[in-house]
């Protein structure tokens, strides 16, 4: 993404790689400040996915992609048995970083697969390949889903968005983001209603911020007014991404997103996933078999900006000991949601036949007791 701040422009992407080193965009410090953090290890990676210097579903899978090179790369002058041994203790300290979001569990894979053959120079080479791989096919599939989703959205519309699904959560345009993007390069007049997205504030920090880089007119709201606006008329579609799709279209996401859908239905606004397949997780048949992360309450009972002076600050907006509990997402039952918005275009009901087979093969198993759904 093109980023300007305090005057400098530049072109980044929020992860990245150079030789062994993983770069990343310290989005803890958006939108006060713009800080490119280095992790020399794949433990360090992990760390980062962990306290969420990098966030979003697409972009803790390229993390968790890069890291996995860097154990390759760490462990590359060790014999074949010791270097296996090396990457699947990598492989589990990566997965344990965050539970939700499919991504890091199929970047993990990928890499994992990629080790499958040859003796160990190849089996590096291949694991940095497909780590590579998977940042340049997510990069592809956020411009498909741009263009698909483009299409829904017409001149005038106002779309609600959730968390921050954008170039910083899904590298390359994002998912929610990405159609919004597009249909004002397109020269349509839009308009994002933005939820804060408590307790973390990804919708006031960072998708705030990505629709001012980019000039989209929005406005800030407070996650409560988000059916007020809604229940007015003044919200033609929402958007939001994706941490897991289940294989009959039940929707992890940030917390919050369940009851915008819920909203959405009672006024009849169209409710929109945008996720690549690499989000669609065919092995978790339905909402109830998808971990869902619960943070530090901390996080609920604290607020970190900047204050009158303009040094970043936490405050506490809770009594001392005040007792809190922090799930990072919710499930959005399919019923909800009208379509997803995929690098293969729309897909509509019955989410799952579409599932299997453009995700797929050969297809849905026989006796399938989701099919339909
Ligand atoms: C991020 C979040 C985003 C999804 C979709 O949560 O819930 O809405 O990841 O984004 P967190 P995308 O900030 O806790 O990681 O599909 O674009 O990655």
């Amino acid at each position: 993404m093109n980023v300007k701040m305090d005057g400098v422009e530049m072109d980044v992407l929020a992860v990245w790689r150079e030789g062994s080193v993983v770069k990343m965009v310290d989005q803890r410090k958006l939108p006060h400040s713009f800080e490119i953090i280095d992790l020399k290890d794949h433990k360090e990676t992990a760390w980062a996915i962990k306290v969420m210097v990098t966030r979003g579903a697409g972009s803790i899978g390229c993390a968790a992609g890069f890291g996995m090179a860097q154990a390759a790369l760490e462990a590359a002058y060790l014999p074949d048995k010791d270097f296996m041994v090396y990457l699947n203790d990598a492989a589990d300290t990566i997965r344990a970083t965050r539970p939700t979001a499919a991504n890091l569990f199929k970047a993990v894979d990928k890499c994992l697969e990629a080790a499958d053959w040859g003796k160990v120079s190849i089996k590096v080479e291949n694991i940095v390949k497909a780590a590579e791989y998977i940042l340049n096919d997510d990069i592809k599939a956020t411009e498909e889903i741009a263009k698909a989703g483009g299409r829904l959205i017409k001149d005038g519309f106002k779309i609600l968005t959730h968390c921050n699904a954008g170039a910083l959560a899904y590298i390359g345009l994002g998912t929610a983001l990405a159609p919004i993007r597009q249909a004002h390069r397109d020269g349509k007049n839009v308009f994002v209603w933005v939820d804060e997205t408590r307790p973390r504030g990804q919708g006031a920090r960072i998708t705030a911020w990505e629709l001012e880089q980019e000039g989209i007119p929005y406005a800030l709201i407070a996650d409560n007014a988000a059916g007020y606006y809604m229940q007015r008329g003044e919200v033609d579609m929402v958007i939001v991404g994706a941490d897991r799709i289940a294989a009959n279209g039940d929707t992890a996401n940030k917390i919050g997103t369940y009851e915008k859908a819920v909203v959405a239905f009672e006024n009849k606004i169209p409710f929109w996933v945008a996720a690549p397949g690499m989000t669609i997780d065919l092995q978790t048949k339905t909402g109830d078999n998808i971990e869902i992360e619960e943070r530090d309450p901390e996080e609920v009972t604290k607020m970190w900006g900047l204050n009158d002076a303009g040094e970043p600050t936490t405050i506490s907006i809770a009594g001392v000991g005040t007792n809190a509990r922090n799930p990072a997402f919710d499930v959005t039952p399919a019923k909800f949601i009208d379509g997803f918005i995929t690098e293969h275009g729309l897909i509509q009901r019955p989410f799952i036949e579409a599932f299997y087979s453009l995700f797929a093969s050969p297809g849905i198993p026989p006796g399938n007791k989701y099919a339909g759904t």
